[in-house]
């Protein structure tokens, strides 16, 4: 008996907790459930104000996005947010926040540490884990998404709950930022909120999206997939005339077939993953610590070599702290993942890139031209990146009419210079822009521009932001393009915010003083009113002869220190409010299947 019991009683509290569990999720949502009060490992002193959870986007399939939000260190002019998205498809955009732009790097598994390069300075920076499937973000498995359309209603879904649960961010400048296959995303989202600005609801409000900002982007197939080859030869990786060259050559012209057959209207087209494939293989090499193993490049830093025939799917290093990290049951119970997130963090999902082929969908280089007409655009590009590398991004700016012109045309036979950008007295880049498009280079710089030179990918970003350091007393960067600091606003950086914190304590400070000095003045009034007061009622009670001197202290005191304070707060400055506030890669070989952007 106790055996059928015993089970029966089990059976009734899980049919208990799942009650519990569903209604708790389907209760709506406050911005509070979203508060993150501690992360475990973070640095002394206070947590930046942070929320995260997630989003049903889905409801018949379960379909949840993740995102996690960073409130701005600073706001200069104007609130801005920067939603960042990482590529794949498939891979989490915590990439983006814990090695990249996001204000904590890790130090080991269990210490977190603070990015010098934060784009949070002057920024709301939100990372979003999408599509469905992807990092925290979960939908049952059946229901992944194909297209790039789908993807971006979805995306629409996320930021119409975002913004009811946050509505404070609904009025900010937004930008949309990311990496590799976000080059997918990212226009078609942008198109998306275009589209969802012009047929809104009655009431609903305007989302001001102000920029696109895009690293390494998987945007033109054909001309990327043909760059593979340009830039191996440029870059030595192998030489054209090379026996391995030959093979190149001709899986080359397998591609081109393919794409001329209609290839160059899809966003992948295998016999042209293969050429990718085909160097990473004809380079490899003996690997001396591992005899039997090899050695080939790594396919978003050619400068390293990495195991065959992972190729960079290893890479970053700091993924070995970071999976860990967010596999932690504090760390999950921390960031409010849903019980219905079954299996833990991985940082990309190859049932999401599998599923999500965008057969149907048009390359997103065709959205850009009707994107610039509104939106300033930036492609950056770390040179050192082969997956999707500057020469593919350069050609197909090269080949891409829009605003009336065709590349970096300026007039009829004039061309935008390629500027040289210096930071802190280095060689940085090169910066070119025609007609709302700008075009940074990275020297030095992998796939992942933001995990080598943090602070120079922020000054971009501060940059095309027009981050007006003046305006808040700031330090501005030592940043020049071609010796200057215009033609673009001055920017800020702060490779050290201390010197505009110091201005800011020095004119609070100030502002103090001129309070004291008003409330001196009110207090002589003060003084010389209750004098004259003092005086008739002595006069009075003398007269009267009661007893009259409770009333006195009180006023004097109470009134005196009322003032004070509220003439401190009406000085207290309204400017420059001191608020506290791949990609890579997916799990199979190179060998076998593409690989993620
Ligand atoms: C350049 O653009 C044209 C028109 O969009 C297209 O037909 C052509 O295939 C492109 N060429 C390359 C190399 O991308
Ligand atoms: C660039 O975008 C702005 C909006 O930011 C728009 O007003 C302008 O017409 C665009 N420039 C060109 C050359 O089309
Ligand atoms: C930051 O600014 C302070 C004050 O001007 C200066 O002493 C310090 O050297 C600066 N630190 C860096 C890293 O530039
Ligand atoms: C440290 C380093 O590799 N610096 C290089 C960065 O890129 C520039 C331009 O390609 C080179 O001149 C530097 O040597």
């Amino acid at each position: 008996m106790r055996f059928t019991i015993l089970p029966l009683l089990e059976v009734a509290a899980l049919l208990l907790s799942a009650i519990t569990i569903s209604s708790a999720e389907d209760t709506k949502k406050c911005a509070a459930d979203y508060f993150v009060k501690e992360l475990p490992g973070q640095p002394p002193g206070p947590l930046i104000k942070m929320h995260a959870g997630h989003i049903e986007v889905d409801h018949d399939n379960n379909g949840h996005l993740f995102f996690w939000h960073f409130q701005n260190k600073h706001i200069a002019q104007r609130q801005r947010t920067v939603i960042w998205l990482n590529g794949g498809p498939g891979c989490s955009s915590l990439d983006g926040a814990l090695m990249e732009i996001g204000p904590y790097r890790l130090k080991d598994d269990h210490t977190l540490i603070e990015n010098e390069g934060s784009w949070h300075e002057f920024a709301n920076v939100l990372f979003v884990d999408q599509p469905v499937g992807t990092g925290f973000s979960y939908v049952n498995t059946d229901h992944y998404l194909h297209e790039l359309g789908q993807m971006a209603d979805h995306f629409v879904i996320f930021m119409t709950k975002f913004f009811e649960l946050f509505p404070e961010y609904e009025d900010d400048d937004i930008y949309f930022a990311g990496e590799s296959y976000a080059g997918q995303h990212i226009p078609y989202i942008a198109d998306a909120v275009l589209r969802r600005n012009a047929n809104k609801p009655r009431g609903a409000q305007d989302w001001h999206i102000k920029g696109l900002i895009i690293g390494n982007g998987w945007i033109d197939p054909e001309p990327q997939y043909l760059a593979y080859a340009t830039y191996a030869y440029k870059h030595n990786i192998l030489s054209k005339t090379s026996d391995a060259g030959k093979a190149i050559e001709a899986q080359v012209a397998i591609c081109q077939k393919d794409l001329a057959a209609g290839g160059k209207n899809h966003v992948d087209t295998t016999s042209c993953e293969s050429i990718l494939n085909e160097i990473l293989k004809r380079t490899k090499l003996p690997d001396p610590d591992h005899p039997g193993n090899s050695l080939c490049y790594n396919m978003y830093d050619i400068r390293l070599m990495d195991s065959f025939p992972s190729c960079g799917m290893n890479w970053p290093p700091d993924l070995t702290s970071v999976t860990p990290y967010l596999r932690r049951s504090d760390v999950v119970a921390a960031l409010h993942i849903n019980h219905d997130k079954m299996s833990g963090w991985q940082e990309c999902s190859g049932a999401v890139s599998s599923s999500f082929k965008a057969y149907k969908s048009a390359p997103s280089v065709t959205l850009l031209p009707h994107i610039l007409e509104t939106i300033p655009v930036v492609l950056f590009s770390g040179d050192q990146d082969l997956i999707c590398n500057h020469i593919g991004t350069e050609d197909l700016i090269n080949n891409l009419s829009w605003n009336g012109g065709k590349g970096f045309e300026l007039s009829a036979g004039q061309w935008a210079p390629r500027e040289e950008w210096s930071f802190e007295g280095q060689p940085a880049g090169i910066y070119q822009t025609a007609r709302n498009l700008t075009y940074v280079l990275f020297y030095n710089s992998s796939h992942m521009v933001p995990f080598d030179v943090s602070r120079r990918s922020r000054d971009m970003l501060d940059r095309f932001m027009k981050v007006d350091i003046a305006s808040i007393g700031g330090h501005p960067s030592d940043s020049l393009i071609s010796g200057q600091k215009g033609p673009l606003v001055a920017v800020g950086s702060h490779p050290n915010s201390t010197i505009a914190m110091e201005q800011e304590k020095a004119r609070l400070q100030a502002a103090r003083w001129d309070a004291y000095y008003r409330s001196g003045v009110i207090a002589l009034i003060v003084v010389a009113t209750l004098a004259v007061a003092w005086g008739m009622f002595v006069f009075r009670s003398r007269q009267k002869a009661r007893r009259g001197r409770m009333g006195y202290k009180g006023v004097a005191g109470e009134d005196g220190r009322e003032w004070d304070e509220g003439n401190l707060e009406e000085l207290a400055p309204r400017r420059g409010r001191y608020e506290v506030g791949d990609e890579s890669d997916g799990e199979e070989s190179p060998a076998q299947t593409p690989a993620g952007k």
